[in-house]
């Protein structure tokens, strides 16, 4: 159980695990590799300029794929507790589905974008917009009324992720960071954990998934399971208190 006292801020951070038992698949599950490509190779402005429709076939089997799932009891606990803290609860995700807000979480920071978003690659002035459109054979890649292609808003490798401000501000006034289903490899999100520790000595660090980390050293406790079975069932609220004990 983590104790949520009335005057904690919960920052929480999530990865492709809390995904996993809803069937799409880890980064690392897939060994990093999307048929012979390393997904830094695919995910990349370098593969755009190379091979845009290469990158439009990756993104295309995803947003296929994500036709097809539904949240899992994971997504549902964090909408929960959200619901439970209202602005005392950040939700951070580098996970690209819409998982959580199918499950009920309103206020989510993607922080390296959305797979159902597009923009103009020349950044006309247009703003990024939803969009489900999906490479098809023989078709060619849609262009912007300014002559761009138009490209997946997504933070690719060597790029700059979206609303890091937001997310540094939240990191500064947090009580408790938790870190679900990431193995701490890519950065800058595997180095937040460092960056709430090092503000304030009193911030309690968590980590939950069925293996530690590659920055396991920097939580205080580690919850070994899967998310959908260990998130329903961890979190000690006011709320969830006076609703067991009356
Ligand atoms: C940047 C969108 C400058 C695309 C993604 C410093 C050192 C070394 C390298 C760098 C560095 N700084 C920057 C870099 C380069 C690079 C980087 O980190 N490279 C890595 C490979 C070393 N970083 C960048 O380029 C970033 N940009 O740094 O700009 C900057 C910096 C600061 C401030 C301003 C500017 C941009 C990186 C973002 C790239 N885009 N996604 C797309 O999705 O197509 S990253 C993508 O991969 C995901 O979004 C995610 O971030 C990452 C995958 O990691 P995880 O989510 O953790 O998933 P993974 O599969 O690895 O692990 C799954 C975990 O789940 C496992 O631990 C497993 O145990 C667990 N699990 C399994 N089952 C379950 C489970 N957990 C719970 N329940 C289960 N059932
Ligand atoms: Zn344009």
């Amino acid at each position: 159980m983590i104790p949520i006292g009335r005057e904690d801020r919960v920052f929480i951070l999530t990865g492709a695990g809390i995904s996993a038992e809803s069937g799409l698949p880890t980064f690392r599950g897939m060994n990093g590799i999307w048929r012979t490509y390393r997904v830094e190779e695919v995910a990349s402005p370098v593969a755009w300029a190379r091979d845009p429709k290469l990158v439009w076939e990756f993104y295309s089997e995803r947003r296929r794929r994500h036709h097809t799932v539904q949240p899992n009891p994971g997504h549902y606990a964090l909408a929960r507790l959200e619901e439970e803290l209202g602005d005392r609860f950040f939700l951070c995700t580098q996970n690209v589905d819409r998982l959580h807000e199918m499950a009920g979480s309103r206020r989510v920071i993607h922080m390296h974008g959305k797979i159902f978003e597009s923009r103009c690659e020349r950044g006309c002035g247009r703003p990024p917009f939803d969009d489900d459109w999906t490479l098809e054979n023989g078709a060619e890649i849609p262009l912007c009324a300014c002559g761009g292609k138009i490209r997946p808003h997504i933070c690719w490798f060597g790029e700059t992720p979206f609303e890091m401000e937001r997310i540094a501000a939240a990191l500064e006034n947090c009580t408790v960071f938790m870190a679900v289903g990431t193995s701490g490899v890519v950065e800058p999100a595997a180095s937040f954990v460092r960056y709430a520790r090092a503000r304030w000595d009193n911030v309690r660090t968590c980590y939950i998934g069925p293996e530690e980390p590659s920055n396991r050293a920097f939580f205080d406790e580690v919850f070994l399971g899967p998310s959908g079975e260990v998130l329903p069932q961890l979190f000690a609220t006011e709320k969830s208190a006076t609703d067991l004990h009356g």
